[in-house]
Formats: structure tokens, sequence, C-alpha cells
């Protein structure tokens, strides 16, 4: 028997590998013990692989920059890409262990905030299974995003200790270190004919690399991940040590280490901070110089650079890499500034993530002068060219060329770098794309009117399907058959079962399956006890205004107030279980004061025997991409009702839609797309659309008051924001929401228009309840949401990346 052999030969592995790192057998492993040897194992088996991949091939490469990549764990999804997910599980079984309680025992690489990060681990693993050579590249952080507890109600962070106990799947790289230099001072001199400049004074940091492996499914690649960590090229200054002064002695060998400590907890919300300034120019400077020197063992003229190398900038974080690549073409290889150009300006792509504005990288020019001066010099000469090359070329945009320089009002901007910088800009759906196109850099688009292009994101389906939906993947599979795992577009054959009472009863058992699981989760971690049969009604992804958790809970707490009002109308509905996960970035007042609220809210009406058990609040701390694995697979419905034309695309909308959620949204980002897949009949959209809310923000005509003097109900709960019903002691907590909600001041008005869109979404809302009482009809919606999630697998925006973009083999 092929699969007992296997099974035998995992148990094998493990035993030799516990043996031999710990001295221990199965028997008396401890469950971090266990953990450690399967993992050992798995990469083990994967090595050659990797050593292959690695180092063998001369073919180009995708270099992906970003400063962050939220992982999650690797284990489980290791094993399930080597096809060996029930060989393992089986060993498990014969040797009476919990694979699920001994893969917990991975601490996760949260090495992101949210979306852009996931978005980046989504596309490592789509990249490597396309078997693309591809590199992703960051720092490696020693403190991922904060863990957050939720203490009366109130946010409280604590450190993401992720590596205390070392890290069983990166391989440290010493003999592949670099220096990245800061400060000091440039001096121009003539060397014959070339001007020469010298950089002097400066402080070295070393760039020691320590790669992951991040593995194809089902074939034989496996691309790194390789993350900087910075190390000082001191050792402590014995002389200050024996003087007594320790903290002298340790303090110059911090201050270099301390550049990749820690993750910024901040979601789009730019800061001019120098040590964040520094973390940027520290990982990009050590992935330029990488490039180049692996490049240089080719012995191909440099002209040939972009035949091997194209490096794709994640959102404009990673700008410097652009400047960087000048310096080391120009200061290190001698080439002149054309010669070095146009190199460049063939190896860069960019992808822009929000039009924000308070998101837009700018730096101020004296800070960005002091810590990198020469970068200062080449980016000011990028500038100087960049605009007389408008100027010269594009009369017509003469008097638009302050709005597009990249240094002015002694600031830096790195979205306008990257445009000049890259040959191609694209948005992550096709709304967002639109818009940055013509609206956000439109003066771009005029001149540089080829570089624009759309490439809509999409997330792994064997995390957020196979893995974290064993039983869904397994009814699609008997059913159609297992070539959708390989090829998501033919998930679409599920379609035509949306129709069969039979699937759709097993389709609705798996669902219950899945929010028991969820509802056992609940129950341990928050004490509240939530019945599977009710709607599990779901919003969860960073804690942002425009993403309008308030409108959510707002909402909530209306249907509260019906249910006390009308508790014979109310008696045979279906109750509602509305769960919240969210971070908030630790300086954002208003994200922190919304959490509270939803946490008093929850409160007030879990513990009122008026509402009969119709309505229960959760709000799961700590929301991480483990948690997501079990909270998308158990959802009804998914929450994406962010103002139009603010949530650049949004991930969570997709996860959800592949687990049969049915979305309630805006039509924003990517639920444009899946609006035109599944049809209108499958999605409840509400609210004004992107050009209503441009329209309103430009005349300013929004005057929310009328909206609450129509609606008595309304008005109630806006008081209860301010008459001390959600929290007698505090009553004042959350007036500057209630100020902020009614508030029609010219420019002063609510920007993210809550109260302008609570009507439609409170009767979408309702709708999509009162439709979930037919189950079959509910079902068969569902079942075409999957049908149709083909598009949204990150493999289809990857091979859409390699078509447009990057033309790797
Ligand atoms: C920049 C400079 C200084 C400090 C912080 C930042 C910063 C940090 C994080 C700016 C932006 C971010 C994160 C942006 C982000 O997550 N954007 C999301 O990207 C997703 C993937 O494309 C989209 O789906 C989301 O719609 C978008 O909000």
């Amino acid at each position: 028997m092929k699969n007992g052999n296997n099974k035998n030969t995992v148990i094998k592995q493990i035993n030799e590998v516990l043996n031999r790192t710990f001295g221990k057998t199965i028997e008396n492993a401890t469950q971090n013990q266990l953990y450690k040897a399967f993992a050992i194992t798995v990469k083990n088996e994967i090595m050659d692989k990797w050593a292959q991949s690695a180092y063998t091939t001369d073919d180009k490469r995708v270099y992906y920059l970003s400063i962050e990549f939220l992982m999650g764990r690797a284990l489980s999804n290791n094993i399930l890409n080597i096809g060996k997910r029930k060989d393992y599980q089986e060993a498990c079984k014969q040797l009476g262990l919990d694979f699920d309680s001994i893969a917990s025992r991975e601490p996760e690489a949260g090495l992101g905030n949210g979306g852009l990060g996931r978005l980046a681990a989504c596309f490592m693993d789509s990249l490597a299974t396309l078997d693309l050579p591809a590199y992703g590249c960051g720092i490696r952080y020693e403190y991922g995003l904060f863990r957050q507890k939720i203490i009366d109600g109130q946010q409280v962070e604590y450190p993401d200790t992720w590596l205390e106990d070392g890290n069983v799947w990166e391989v440290e790289r010493p003999e592949e270190r670099v220096e990245v230099h800061f400060g000091g001072h440039i001096k121009e001199s003539w060397e014959g004919d070339k001007l020469r400049f010298v950089h002097s004074g400066y402080s070295t940091v070393h760039a020691v690399p320590y790669d992951m492996p991040i593995v194809g499914y089902m074939n034989d690649r496996v691309n790194s991940l390789r993350l900087w960590r910075a190390v000082s090229p001191k050792r402590i200054d014995m002389a200050s040590f024996n003087r007594g002064e320790y903290l002298k002695a340790v303090e110059e060998k911090q201050m270099a280490e301390v550049l990749s400590h820690i993750l910024y907890p901040e979601d789009k919300h730019y800061e001019g901070k120098s040590l964040r300034l520094k973390q940027h120019y520290f990982f990009v400077s050590a992935t330029m110089q990488m490039i180049v020197a692996r490049f240089m063992k080719l012995n191909l003229p440099l002209s040939a650079l972009p035949d091997k190398a194209v490096v794709h900038i994640n959102d404009t974080h990673p700008a410097l890499a652009i400047p960087e690549l000048m310096r080391i073409l120009m200061d290190e290889h001698g080439l002149g500034w054309d010669e070095a150009w146009d190199i460049t300006g063939r190896m860069f792509a960019y992808t822009n993530h929000t039009i924000m504005a308070e998101a837009l990288e700018k730096w101020p020019e004296q800070l960005f002068k002091q810590i990198l001066p020469r970068i200062y010099a080449i980016v000011k000469e990028i500038n100087e060219r960049f605009c007389g090359m408008v100027y010269r070329d594009f009369p017509e945009k003469r008097n638009d060329i302050h709005k597009m320089a990249i240094i002015g009002y002694g600031q830096i901007a790195m979205a306008p770098l990257c445009i000049a910088g890259s040959y191609s800009v694209n948005g992550v759906s096709a709304l967002h794309s639109r818009i940055i196109k013509e609206e956000t850099f439109k003066d771009f688009a005029d001149v540089f009117c080829g570089k624009f292009t759309n490439v809509t994101n999409g997330v792994t389906h064997r995390r957020w399907l196979l893995l974290s939906n064993p039983g869904l993947t397994d009814l699609i599979t008997k059913n159609i058959g297992k070539d959708w795992i390989s090829d998501m577009t033919k998930i679409k054959a599920l379609e035509a079962k949306a129709d069969d009472p039979k699937f759709l009863d097993k389709f609705d058992n798996i669902k219950r399956l899945n929010k028991r699981k969820l509802a056992e989760y609940i129950k341990q971690t928050t004490g509240i006890v939530v019945s599977e049969n009710s709607i599990f009604d779901v919003q969860v992804k960073r804690l942002h205004e425009y993403k309008r958790q308030l409108l959510n809970i707002l909402r909530i707490m209306y249907d509260y107030v019906q249910i006390i009002n009308e508790p014979e109308k109310y008696k045979d509905a279906i109750p509602v279980t509305c769960i919240f996960g969210a971070k908030a970035a630790p300086g954002y007042k208003r994200a922190k004061v919304i959490i509270k609220l939803i946490n008093d809210a929850a409160d007030l009406i879990n513990n009122d025997p008026r509402v009969m058990d119709k309505i229960k609040v959760v709000f799961l701390e700590n929301y991480s991409v483990s948690l997501a694995q079990i909270i998308f697979p158990a959802s009804d419905i998914s929450q994406q009702i962010s103002t139009a034309s603010k949530e650049a695309s949004g991930t969570g909308n997709m996860k959800f839609m592949m687990n049969g959620a049915l979305t309630l949204g805006t039509m924003d980002g990517a639920n444009v797309e899946i609006y035109e897949s599944v049809g209108p009949d499958n999605i409840y959209i509400f609210g004004y659309d992107a050009e209503t809310v441009q329209q309103i923000y430009k005349t300013g005509e929004y005057d929310p008051t009328v909206f609450v003097e129509q609606d008595y109900t309304l008005k109630t709960v806006l008081n209860m924001l301010i008459d001390g019903t959600l929290n007698p002691e505090k009553p004042y907590l959350f007036k500057e929401i209630y100020e902020s909600l009614l508030s029609c001041k010219t420019g002063m008005s609510d920007p993210f228009l809550i109260l302008g869109d609570f009507q439609s979404y409170k009767a979408a809302h309702d709708k999509i309840v009162k439709d979930y009482a037919d189950r079959r009809k509910w079902n068969k919606m569902a079942v075409i949401n999957v049908a149709n999630s083909g598009r949204f697998s990150s493999d289809n925006s990857i091979a859409n990346y390699n078509k447009l973009i990057w033309k790797l083999k």
C-alpha cells in the first residue's frame, strides 16, 4: 500500500528528527518540539528543490520588493504544496496526535499590517506555483504587527515576539551580507573626463539576509523570501565598557540594529520619521546590491541587466531602489548618467495601493539629504531632468509641472519618483486603476500614456480555500473533479450544481460545521455563546474610518432599537451574529474610539434580555492570518462597506466569496468586479457610487441632518452616543463621533458620508437577512459566488502581471 508506506515514512522521519535535534521520541516530546520536528522534516524535503531553484538558473527573475510580507503560518501550507497532506494527517492519526494543534504552535509571521502585506504573501505563493523565478525582498522584523488584546472594551498592544523561540524555516546567509551606508558627505572629483562622487564619513550597517522557502504547489519550484536583518559592524566598544559606560558602549550598536527591530503599525498614514526612511533605504539598498552582484557573475554587459531582472515596487515604500540602482551603476560601475538611466528605466514596475492623500509618501528634503546625501543628489538630478523633459516635450503641460515634480515645497514625493522611474504603473482593481489614471495621477498619464495599466488583485485559493476550508474543497472536487485546484478558472463548472438540492444540502452542512468551529472559538475566547443557526455577518479588516465599521455598528444599534420597540414583530426573526475583527494603528485615536464603541454596544446588546438573542455582537481580538483562516469559511455575509472610491481593491472580499459568503457592499474596489462576475441577483449593493462621492466632494452638497430628521429611530440611535446609554460612567466618550457624523459646515462634514449611505445600507441589510430564510435560494447564491471566484485567484493576477509587465520566460 503506497499510502501506508508514505505514512510510515513520515513517522520514521519525524522520529529521526526528534531524536537528533532534541534527544526525544514522539512519546515524550513536547508540543513545541513536535511542531519543530514536523517543520524540520518538511524543510528537509524541500531543500533539494530550493537549492535548484535559487542557485542554479540564469533565467530572468522578478524581485518583489515590499516593506511588508504578511505570511501567516507555513507548516500546513508547505505540506499542502508538496502534496503530502494526507500522509501527515494519517501519520498523526496513527500516532494519536492532533495535527492542527501541533501546527498551531508555529508562531505566525505577521510582518505586515493588512491588505498590502497579505497581497505580497499571496503573490509569493502564486509566483512559485506558476513556476516563475522570483525573490520576495523585505525586512526581517524582530517584532511583527503588535498582538491586540481587548481590555475593558479597549485595544491594548503587546509586542509580537515571533522569533523568540527561533524560526525553523529561515536560513541565515552571513556569506551574502552587504554594507549599507548612511549619512556622511559627498565630494566630487574629476577623474580624467569623468566626474566621480566620493562618499565619506558615513556610518555603516550590515544587511544580513535570511531566506525562507516559498514552495510551489505540486511542482519543482521553491523560491525564496529574502528578509534582511540589520547588524552593526561594531562590537561593543570595550574602552567605554571598561570605563563603566555600559550604555554608551552598546548605544552605537543598537542604533544600527534598531533598523530591523520593528514593523511600523501605521497603515496608510505617512509620517516623516527618520527611522522609517532608514528602514526603506536599508532593505532596498541591500536588495539592489545583491541583484547587481548576482548579475555580474554572468559576465554580460550591464546593458543586459533588464533582461535578467525586473524589480517590482509594492507601493512607494521601496521607491529608493530606483536612485539606488543609479548610484550602483554610476558610482560603483562607472556608467554615465544616460546609460545608467536607460538601464534603470527598463527595470522597475510600480503598483499603487491607495489614493488616500494622507498615505502618499513625502519626505522632508532636509532629513532626506542628511540621511542619504548621495541618493538625494541623484533624486534631484532625476527631478530636474524629468521636469526638463516635460517642459521640452509637452509644452501644453508646462503649467502642470509643479504638480508632477518629485521635489517641491521642501519635500520629496515618492509616487512621482516611482512613476518617472518605472516602465509600468498599475492600480489594483479596474475602478482604482481608472481613478489613478484619470484623477490622482492624470498629469503623469498625459505624459506617459502607455505606462498605466490595471492588474486586479487576487488571493491564493490554496491557503484561503484548500487549507482553510477542507470540507468545501472536498465537496467541490467530488463534484467537478480536481482540475480546478491547479486552474481556478475551472471552478466555474460548479455553477452547474447550483440547482441540485442534494448538493446544496451538503454545501449547507459544510457551512454549518465551519460555523460550529467558529462558534466554539468565540465561546473560548470571549465567553459569548452564539448559535450556529444564526446568520454569521462579518466585518474583518483594519480599523479605518473609510472602511466604515462605524456604519456597521450604528446599523446594529438601529436593529437593536427596533427589536426592543416592537418585540412582537421580531420574535420569529432569524438571529444574527455580528462579528468584528480589526486592529487600529496605536496612534489613530478615532479608530480606537470606534473599537470601544463596538465593544460597549456589544455589552449593551448581548446582555439585554429584550433582544431575545436576536442579535449578538462579537469583537474578536487580534485579527490575524490564522484567525482569518477560521473566520472566512464560517461566514454568511461579507461586509465590504467602504465609502466608494476609497478602497483600492480589498482582498478580504475575495476570500469571503471563495468560501461562499455573500457580499454586502458598495460599488468600490474589487467589489465592482465581484458584482460583474456574479450578477446583480447574487450580491447586495448599496450606497453612493464613486462618481457620486466625487461629486459630493466637489460641490460640498451634503447635509446629514436631513437624513436624521426623516428618521426618528436613527435619531434615537445617534442620541445613544451622547446620552450615556452606552457608557453611563463616561457619557462623553463618543461625543466627537456624534459631532463628526452630523457636522455639515462647509469643508467640515463627514468625508465618509456615513449618514448619507445609512438608509440604503439598512435596507440592503434587511433584505439580505430576509433572503436568508429561504436557505435553498441562499445556498444557490452562495454556490454561484464560489463558482465565479476563479478570476480572483492570485494565480490569475500573477499570470496577468507576467503577461503585461514582467514578461518572464
Ligand atoms: C507609508 C509611509 C509611511 C508610513 C506608512 C505607510 C503605509 C503603510 C501601509 C502606507 C500604506 C500602507 C498599506 C496600504 C494598504 O494595505 N493598502 C491596501 O492594499 C490592498 C492590496 O492592494 C488593497 O486591497 C486595499 O484596498 C488597500 O487599502
